[in-house]
């Protein structure tokens, strides 16, 4: 009960708050609130403050990997074989992925694994699902990182081409896949560290956007912020951006499933619009 609350104030720094109000031309209690965040430098708070998604890319080089690794595949006509998670995270990111590939003209076969049936990650019946499906890249979303006597098995049984896409913590060995995104990878940039399967899914979709003009990323944002929301990694950095510039998308939304959710959810977007 809120009467048996006690609240516990912050320590009050006016003289910092008063000059970071004064030099960004914020509220002192704007101010104030970055400090109990410990934003206390000036760049610190000119970065939490900015709310467009950045152009702060993984290396260029790898995004151009991993897209011409789809690509090759999209061109040999061979199905591509995305395997996600059933969490938030692992689903908006496969929504994602499936709808970029679909759009670059892919033959797309997906699996959402049961949580109870399943389980989370790769098992080894993985090896005769992508033999069945005659796939030629086999992409791992929200999972796989961990999965390295299976992915060793997949490489030895069949001729796939493994994409790791995850935001776990990278075992060692790590898995032997032929390219893995990683936001736990040390040559990650400071601001990425923190990404989400599906903040790393949006990261490469808004690359291929830059190669391929069928992509459009409005349709991707809304989808990574609810992924980083849900999976409840750090709301700084691009985590911060993405949520921020996609939940504003939710007034527009088109996706029939985000409609049923947000119906079901009772979603009140006047009331919501009022506070935003
Ligand atoms: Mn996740």
């Amino acid at each position: 009960m809120i009467a048996q609350k006690r609240w516990k104030l912050h320590v009050q720094h006016k003289e910092v708050s008063d000059k970071l109000a004064e030099t960004l031309n914020i509220s002192p209690i704007i101010a104030q609130l970055l400090l109990n965040r410990n934003i206390t430098t000036l760049n610190q708070a000119i970065d939490f403050l900015d709310e467009s998604p950045k152009e702060t890319q993984f290396q260029i080089e790898k995004l151009a990997s991993l897209y011409s690794l789809i690509k090759a595949c999209i061109d040999k006509n061979k199905p591509i074989f995305v395997y996600g998670d059933y969490d938030v995270d692992g689903m908006t990111s496969t929504a994602m992925m499936v709808k970029c590939l679909t759009s670059l003209g892919a033959i797309v076969r997906y699996k959402l694994p049961h949580r109870f049936k399943d389980g989370y990650g790769l098992n080894k019946g993985i090896v005769n699902l992508i033999k069945e499906e005659g796939c030629s890249l086999f992409i791992t979303l929200d999972c796989g990182i961990t999965n390295v006597d299976e992915i060793a098995l997949i490489k030895q049984e069949t001729d796939v081409n493994v994409i790791i896409i995850d935001h776990h913590q990278i075992p060692n060995p790590a898995p032997n896949a032929d390219m893995t995104l990683n936001s736990k990878e040390p040559d990650t940039p400071l601001a990425l560290q923190e990404l989400c399967t599906a903040g790393l899914v949006y990261k490469l979709v808004s690359y291929i956007q830059t190669q391929d003009a069928r992509i459009d990323i409005k349709y991707y944002l809304l989808l990574a912020a609810i992924g980083t929301v849900a999976d409840v990694v750090s709301l700084q950095g691009e985590n911060r951006r993405i949520v921020k510039a996609g939940l504003q998308l939710l007034y527009d939304v088109k996706n029939r499933g985000l409609l049923a959710l947000l119906k079901e959810a009772n979603w009140n977007k006047k009331a919501c619009q009022y506070m935003m």
